[in-house]
């Protein structure tokens, strides 16, 4: 309890890219209780249950506590050097005889950007493969793809702090009442402090986040591109769109095509609200509101969203949709005014985007294809350019499959449970067990870490030293504060200790965190990425980027003066990611998810997260309160539906798919209601015979690759 509490030490919270900052009490080397930090912008001292319950994760009895290694099937205590030198010399051994390109990695949004930095340097500089790539795939590059075709630069221009100053929000394919819940309750309390706002939501399911919301939109899954083609075309008829600002400020493209405005206009003529009406399953009417709210004169529009939008094979061109509302109407780059892209990880931004561990990625948002990046890259590491691949390596459903067709010999996992959580589960278990696989982990067994051939501890969240980066370009310290327990050491270490063992030891002799972060905090410099010093990082409450003077103030609106220092007062705004300085109004055609239902499987399924867990819950399990809540995951189905099926609240039934099936509880009229001819499941749940992902489909979105986990077709049957 808070009374024991010999010292507060401040942290992040290790949970949701809202990035909450909090005060860990320690009492006697552990963790007794969790506050939120008063001083954090973010959160201001609040915290949701999952970070206020965040000590109950550290004891747990499923905690690692030495490396483990398989022989003959069975897991085998053994010494860290037994452990490390086999995980050396089979990268050794795949490397001489298949090449570099035969070894990979598979990290996380939950890594620290030390331990990412280090993992990159070590795949990408010295071992010479990109295939390193992490679970931001399969949540934030669509994201990613979408800032950079329309922006030319990855992460938002914006802030929370827009959210105290919008009028309108404009919520699609985001529940973020459960998923982010600190960043809802800001909005919930904007909402409250001025009858004025205006919230809608839009989404096929009603969920919890649809409570506050004025307007509702339950479209048909995967109609949204419709929705927003439309939504520009009344901006368009009504005169909405800001012209000064379109004019000064934009390009219209089609692909690779630069059009004119009335090219565009052209390109919409199909969106008319009566013609997505009938596409969209929504009223005319209803988007004509919508569309007049978001673009209402004098208003500022705030558009939030997350996995919806990301997790499709059309997720990039979503997501540059989104971005074309606030281009037409001049809602950009101005408080309260932004589109702003949730991230579902603590460091999604931080450790993946901005140190670049994704297999086309270099540090600071430079590309394994660029000549000069590379060059960049390779003088701060120390190593010869020419042994950097120019080609970018397997993204994460090609890692997995050249993992299933024998080609990826060896492959580790840090920080990241893939076998539990990448789509099509069925045919890619069966990759991790045939590849030599390597986990780091902090619990065993997982459904990673029963495939694995070595399992290595590792320290937990405020067991080591770290800098997270969440979804509004904050970079944030987390102290260490307790000692690890058994002899689980943090991720850098294994990293640095296998790369001696490969013969690196010399670019990997850092004396702490502190050398680590400095090294990559150069390649941010002068990149409009800067980074804060560790030093500043380990006393203030977290930095929101660019922080080009080290003692200078953070940024709280990019691309604009007088808060972007790269934007001259002159200038007012300046997309200059794009070599003219303006962004890009694409046209995107609307296009059908890969799998549309039919007649043997004539639902969608979809699948999320719930307020009580996070994702795999090697974590949230452990807690016993939360274990109690939510034991289990279930299938949400429409309650019209579930009377044409004969199927009641608390009936088991199977939901199948062409790949495989699972077999859970229906919940109808639960907290959360999908529409008509959709079902809903939490990807949460680690029973084999309940886990949604041997379900789910592997298709990716041509660009950013990243799965389309929210849309696929099922059949549900009485089990
Ligand atoms: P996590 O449970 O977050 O799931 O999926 P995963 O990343 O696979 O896994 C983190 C793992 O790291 C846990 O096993 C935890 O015990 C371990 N761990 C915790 N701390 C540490 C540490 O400090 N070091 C090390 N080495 N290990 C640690 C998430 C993924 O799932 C994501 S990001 C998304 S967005 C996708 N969402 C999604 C979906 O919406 N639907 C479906 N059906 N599937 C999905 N899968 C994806
Ligand atoms: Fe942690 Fe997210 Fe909850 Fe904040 S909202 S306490 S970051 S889980």
């Amino acid at each position: 309890s808070q009374q024991d509490v010999e010292k507060w030490v401040k942290g992040v919270c290790r949970y949701c890219g809202t990035g909450c900052g909090v005060l860990a009490g320690v009492n006697k080397g552990k963790i007794v209780a969790v506050k939120g930090d008063p001083d954090c912008a973010v959160n201001k001292g609040k915290l949701c249950v999952k970070g206020i319950l965040l000590p109950k994760i550290m004891d747990a009895k499923d905690r690692l506590l030495h490396p483990l290694i398989k022989k003959n099937g069975q897991f085998v205590r053994a010494s860290w050097d037994e452990a490390l030198d086999l995980v050396a010399a089979k990268f050794k051994e795949a490397i001489a005889q298949y090449g570099p390109d035969s070894v990979g990695y598979y990290g996380s949004g939950q890594n620290t950007a030390e331990e990412a930095y280090i993992a990159n340097k070590l795949f990408k500089g010295c071992i010479g493969t990109n295939n390193i790539d992490g679970n931001p795939r399969t949540c934030m590059a669509s994201a990613v793809a979408g800032y950079v075709s329309t922006f030319g630069k990855d992460e938002p221009m914006g802030t929370y702090a827009d959210i105290e100053k919008a009028d309108v929000f404009f919520i699609i394919g985001s529940n973020m009442a459960e998923a982010h819940p600190i960043i809802y309750s800001r909005i919930v309390d904007r909402k409250n402090s001025d009858p004025n706002v205006k919230v809608i939501v839009a989404d096929p399911r009603r969920t919890r986040t649809a409570d506050i919301a004025d307007i509702l939109l339950q479209f048909i899954p995967g109609t949204d591109l419709a929705l927003l083609n439309s939504m520009a075309y009344v901006l368009i008829e009504e005169d909405l769109i800001d012209k000064d600002f379109v004019a000064k400020h934009t390009n219209f493209m089609q692909g690779e095509k630069k059009i004119t405005f009335e090219e565009y206009k052209a390109f919409l003529a199909d969106y008319s609200p009566e013609k997505v009406a009938e596409i969209t399953g929504l009223a005319a009417d209803q988007i004509r509101t919508v569309a007049r709210l978001f673009g209402a004169k004098g208003k500022n529009t705030m558009s939030l969203w997350t996995m919806g939008l990301n997790q499709r094979i059309r997720g990039t061109w979503a997501n540059n949709l989104v971005h074309n509302l606030h281009l037409l109407t001049g809602k950009i780059c101005k408080p309260g005014n932004t589109p702003f892209s949730l991230t579902g990880q603590p460091s999604a931004c931080g450790s993946i985007r901005e140190v670049g561990a994704l297999s086309h990625l270099l540090p600071a948002h430079r590309v394994v294809t660029n000549p000069q990046h590379r060059e960049e890259v390779a003088k701060v590491w120390g190593v010869d350019p020419a042994k950097m691949s120019p080609k970018p390596g397997y993204h994460t459903i090609e890692l997995f499959r050249a993992a299933a067709d024998g080609k990826l010999k060896v492959l580790w996992v840090i920080c990241t449970n893939p076998g539990q959580s990448i789509p099509n589960l069925e045919l890619y278990r069966k990759g991790m067990e045939k590849t030599f696989l390597v986990v780091s982990e902090a619990y065993h067994p997982t459904r990673t870490s029963e495939l694995a051939d070595v399992v290595l501890p590792s320290a937990l969240w405020m067991e080591k030293e770290g800098i997270y980066g969440n979804g509004e370009r904050r970079t944030q310290h987390i102290a260490k504060a307790v000692e690890p327990p058994g002899e689980a050491k943090p991720d850098v270490w294994h990293l640095m200790e296998v790369a001696k063992r490969l013969g690196f030891g010399n670019l990997f002799a850092y004396k702490d965190n502190e050398e680590i972060w400095e090294e990559y905090r150069k390649l941010t410099i002068g990149t409009k990425m800067d980074l804060p010093p560790y030093a500043r990082l380990r006393k203030e409450h977290g930095l929101t980027w660019p922080v080009p003077d080290p003692n200078g103030p953070d940024t709280y609106i990019r691309y604009a003066a007088p808060w972007d220092p790269f934007v001259k007062k002159e200038e007012g705004i300046k997309f200059y990611g794009k070599p003219d300085g303006r962004a890009v109004i694409f046209a995107r055609p609307h296009a059908n998810p890969q799998e549309m239902p039919d007649s043997e499987y004539p639902f969608f399924l979809s699948t999320g997260r719930i307020l009580e867990h996070w994702h795999t819950t090697t974590m949230t399990m452990n807690v016993p309160e939360i274990k109690r809540a939510m034991p289990e995951m279930y299938v949400e189905i429409n309650a019209a539906d579930a009377e044409k099926l004969g199927i009641k609240d608390g009936d088991y039934v199977k939901v199948v798919s062409r790949r495989g099936q699972c077999r859970l509880k229906a919940k109808i009229n639960g907290r959360g209601q999908p529409r008509p001819g959709m079902v809903w499941v939490p990807f949460h749940d680690t029973e084999i015979s309940r886990m949604i992902n041997f379900v789910t489909i592997d298709a990716f979105d041509d660009t950013s690759k990243q799965p389309e986990y929210k849309i696929c077709a099922v059949r549900i049957e009485k089990a």
